[in-house]
C-alpha cells in the first residue's frame, strides 16, 4: 500500500518541516512507491498480454499461487528466464535482469487479493442467451454437404471460417471468444458445435445457420470441453477454479464439482475431459491428483458406493446416483492427457513426470505402464491395422520421435525419428500416409513430414519457407485431400493431394491453428482427434 508507506516513512516527517526539501523527499517516495510496484510493471509490461492483466489467464495459463503448486520458484525463474518447453512461452533472458526475474516470479507466487472466484452463482449469472434456438430452421442455410464441413479456428485475428469440404472453398466466417483451445465439439447430426475459450468461455453455435446461440463462461482458466453425441451433456475442463463443470444442452449449469482427492484434501486442476460415447459418460484427468475420473451422464446409471464418489473411507451401504457423479480410478500418477482405445474400454496416459499408464476403465485400475517418456501428445494420437495388430501412434512434445505402440500387448512397435519435437499426429483410414509436424524445433518447424503408415518410414517432407511454421493436418471426408495449417499472421490453409502429395491450392487465414472436419468428428475417423 503505497499511500500508507508514504504516512509512515521518516521522510514524510521531512516534508512536513521544509517546503525546500519537499520535492527531494517526494521524489525518494516515488522511488519506493515504484520499487514496490515495479514486479506488477513489469508483469504489465511483459506478461499480461498473454497471461491476462488480472493473472487468471488468457493465452498463456493463469499466474497465480493455486496454479502453480507442481512449479518450483526456481524452475518458474527457469522458465521465465530460458522459456518453456512445447508451450509458447518465450524466453525473457534478453529483456530483462535476473533481478527483475526474480522479483517477478515472487510475486506472481503472492495470491491475488481478493482470491479470485467463479462460483455458481457466476457461472449462472455470465450465461448469455443470443438466439432462441426453437426459432431457426432445422435445415442448413447453405448448399454444400453439412457433413463435409471443416471449421478452421484462426487465432490471428479470433475468428473460425468455415469451409465447404467438396469445393474447398470458405463460406462463412465469424468472430469467436479471445483463445480458443482444443478442438470444437460437434453433436452427432453436425449441427452444433461447442467451443471453449481459454478464460472459459464456452460457445455454442448452430452450424446449419450460422448463429452463436448460447455462450457461459464455465470458470476462469479453462482447457477444453467435451459433449455428448445427442448435445444434452456437455463437460468443462477446468484448471481455475479447481472444478469440473456439467452444463446441459442450453449450457445451463447442471453442476460444478470441486475436484478433490478422495479424502477431500487435496485440490486439482483438470488436464482434459473427453466424451466416451459408448460408456455414455465423460472421463477427466486430473493434473495435480492421481486418480482418472468417469462421469456418466446417463439418468438411468446405476448407483455407486460413495466411497468411489468422494469419501475416502468406504461406507457400506452408502450408495449415490452414478448419474453425475465421478467415479474414481486410483493411479500412480497424474495425467497430462490421455487417449481411447478404439472401443473405449482402456485410457493411454502421459504424464509430464512420470511413465505412461495403461488404465481399464471397467476394472477401473492400472494394468499396465507404457514406456513413453518425454511428454507424449496423446489427445492427438491415431490409430490403424498395422501387419494383422492394432497399433496407435503419438508425436512427443519433448522427443524427436513418433512412438507406435501395439494396442494389444503395449510394447512398442517403432520409435520413428522426426526433424523435432511435434504436436500433431494425423491420418485417415483411405490414406497410406500419416502427417507429423516438427513444431516445437526452431528449425524444423516449417516441415511437415510423411510417413508411410505400412512401412513405418518417413517417406516424403512437406516444407514452409524458413522460420514459418507447417503444422495440423486435417482430412477431407472421403481421405483424398489433406489440409494443412501454414500457421502465420497472413497465413493460409494449404491443399495437398493426399495420394500425389502435391499442393493443390491455398486459402488465406489468419494463424489458422487448427481445423476439424464435421464427419472425420462424429464418425470418430481412426486417423484423426476426438
Ligand atoms: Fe493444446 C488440443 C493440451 C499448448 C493447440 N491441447 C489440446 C488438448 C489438450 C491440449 C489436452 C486436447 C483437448 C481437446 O481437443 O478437447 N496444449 C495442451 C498443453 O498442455 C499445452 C502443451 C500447454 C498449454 O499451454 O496448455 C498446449 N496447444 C498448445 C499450444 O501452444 C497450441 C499449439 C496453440 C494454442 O492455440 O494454444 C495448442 N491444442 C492445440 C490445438 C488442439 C489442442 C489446435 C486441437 C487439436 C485437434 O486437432 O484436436
Amino acid at each position: 500500500m503505497p499511500s500508507t508507506q508514504i504516512r509512515r516513512s521518516p521522510a514524510k516527517r521531512v516534508l512536513a518541516f521544509s517546503g525546500l526539501l519537499a520535492g527531494a523527499a517526494l521524489a525518494f517516495h516515488m522511488t519506493e512507491a515504484q520499487a514496490a510496484d515495479a514486479p506488477a510493471a513489469l508483469y504489465r509490461q511483459h506478461c499480461a498480454t498473454c497471461h491476462g492483466p488480472d493473472r487468471l489467464g488468457a493465452t498463456g495459463p493463469a499466474l497465480l499461487p493455486e496454479n502453480l503448486a507442481r512449479l518450483r520458484k526456481d524452475e518458474a525463474v527457469a522458465v521465465v528466464r530460458d522459456g518453456r518447453t512445447a508451450t509458447q512461452m518465450p524466453p525473457f533472458a534478453a529483456a530483462l535482469a535476473e533481478s527483475d526475474i526474480a522479483a517477478l516470479v515472487s510475486w506472481i507466487f503472492t495470491p491475488v487479493v481478493p482470491a479470485p472466484s467463479w462460483s455458481e452463482a457466476d457461472i449462472r449469472a455470465s450465461r448469455i442467451a443470443h438466439v432462441d434456438p426453437a426459432a431457426l430452421p432445422a435445415k442448413p442455410v447453405f448448399d454444400a454437404d453439412p457433413m463435409n464441413l471443416f471449421l478452421v479456428v484462426e487465432t490471428g485475428d479470433h475468428h473460425v471460417s468455415v469451409l465447404d469440404g467438396d469445393k474447398l472453398e470458405r463460406i462463412h466466417r465469424f468472430q469467436s471468444r479471445h483463445a480458443l483451445h482444443g478442438g470444437p465439439k460437434f453433436t452427432a447430426d453436425g449441427r452444433y458445435v461447442f467451443f471453449a475459450s481459454r478464460d472459459g468461455w464456452i460457445t455454442k453455435y448452430d452450424l446449419w445457420n450460422f448463429k452463436v446461440v448460447t455462450e457461459i463462461r464455465a470458470g476462469i482458466n479453462t482447457r477444453n470441453v467435451a459433449v455428448s453425441p445427442d448435445g444434452k451433456h456437455v463437460a468443462v475442463a477446468n484448471y481455475l477454479p479447481h472444478t469440473l463443470v456439467l452444463l446441459d444442452g442450453e449450457l445451463n449449469l447442471l453442476k460444478s464439482i470441486p475436484v478433490t482427492d478422495r479424502d477431500g484434501k487435496g485440490s486439482s486442476r483438470v488436464s482434459a475431459v473427453y466424451e466416451a460415447t459408448p460408456r455414455n459418460s465423460f472421463v477427466a484427468a486430473l493434473k495435480d491428483v492421481p486418480e482418472l475420473w468417469e462421469i456418466s451422464y446417463d439418468p438411468s446409471a446405476e448407483e455407486i458406493p460413495t466411497g468411489l464418489v468422494h469419501d475416502y473411507q468406504y461406507r457400506e451401504g452408502a450408495f449415490v446416483r452414478g448419474y453425475l457423479n465421478p467415479r474414481r480410478t486410483p493411479l500412480t500418477d497424474p495425467l497430462d492427457d490421455f487417449f481411447f482405445t478404439q472401443d473405449y474400454s482402456t485410457v493411454l496416459g502421459a504424464s509430464r513426470e512420470g511413465a505412461g499408464q495403461v488404465v481399464n476403465l471397467d476394472a477401473r485400475r492400472k494394468i499396465a505402464s507404457l514406456a513413453l517418456d518425454g511428454m507424449p501428445h496423446l489427445g492427438s494420437g491415431i490409430t490403424w491395422d498395422w501387419r494383422g495388430r492394432r497399433v496407435m501412434a503419438s508425436t512427443n512434445l519433448k522427443a524427436a520421435e513418433v512412438t507406435v505402440i501395439d494396442l494389444k500387448d503395449w510394447s512398442v512397435v517403432k520409435r520413428i525419428p522426426t526433424r523435432g519435437p511435434g504436436f500433431f499426429l494425423r491420418s485417415h483410414e483411405n490414406s497410406r500416409y500419416a502427417f507429423v509436424d516438427s513444431m516445437m524445433s526452431r528449425e524444423a518447424k516449417n516441415t511437415l513430414q510423411v510417413i508411410d503408415k505400412n512401412t513405418l518410414e518417413i517417406v516424403r517432407e512437406l516444407k514452409a519457407a524458413p522460420g514459418q511454421t507447417l503444422a495440423h493436418i486435417e482430412f477431407t471426408r472421403d481421405g483424398r485431400y489433406a489440409l494443412a495449417s501454414l500457421w502465420e499472421m497472413d497465413g493460409a490453409l494449404i491443399v495437398y493431394d493426399a495420394k500425389t502429395l502435391e499442393e493443390v491450392k491455398r486459402i488465406p487465414m489468419k494463424k489458422p491453428v487448427g481445423k476439424y472436419n464435421v464427419w472425420n468428428k462424429i464418425t470418430r475417423e481412426e486417423g484423426t482427434s476426438h
